[in-house]
């Protein structure tokens, strides 16, 4: 059994589908995690939201003991958590930062991400189905290690 890829989701994201659509869409937090369960196929993941930035950081450290790889939407975070993008920093396998919205789109606040500079790859404004590409991606990513 290969280790696992941990799917990461920040503040907030477990309102989805039920505020702004027309920025974030109509799919739901639990419809997000069976398009990534359908993508990963039979690769084992882990599928977590907080809205703590302290439990997100314990769930980083434990993806950075256990994980293969990690997909990882901070959300707000994204923006000014050092602590997150240092906890980011030592997680050894690939790691990929993404938004359902393209944030380089949006109002400046939205412009700046301090965990682009630590992710191998950033994805932004493909939409919540936009997971499914991050799954099948980082598993390629595992894959060519
Ligand atoms: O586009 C994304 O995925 C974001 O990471 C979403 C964050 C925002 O701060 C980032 O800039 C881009 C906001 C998530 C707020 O969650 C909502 C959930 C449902 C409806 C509206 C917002």
């Amino acid at each position: 059994m290969p280790a696992p890829i941990y799917i990461l989701n920040g503040p907030n994201l477990n309102r989805l589908g039920r505020r702004e659509p027309e920025i974030y869409g109509h799919t739901t937090l639990a419809e997000v995690e069976a398009l990534c369960r359908d993508a990963a196929g039979d690769w084992p993941m882990e599928f977590r939201q907080s809205n703590s930035e302290s439990e997100l950081i314990g769930w980083i450290h434990e993806a950075t003991d256990n994980g293969a790889g990690m997909i990882i939407n901070p959300a707000a975070f994204t923006f000014y958590s050092m602590a997150i993008m240092d906890a980011l920093k030592m997680f050894p396998g690939p790691l990929i930062e993404f938004h359902i919205s393209n944030i380089h789109r949006r109002e400046e606040i939205y412009h700046n991400s301090l965990v682009s500079g630590v992710a191998t790859a950033v994805i932004a404004g493909l939409g919540a189905q936009g997971y499914r590409v991050a799954v099948s991606e980082l598993i390629r990513l595992i894959r060519k290690d």
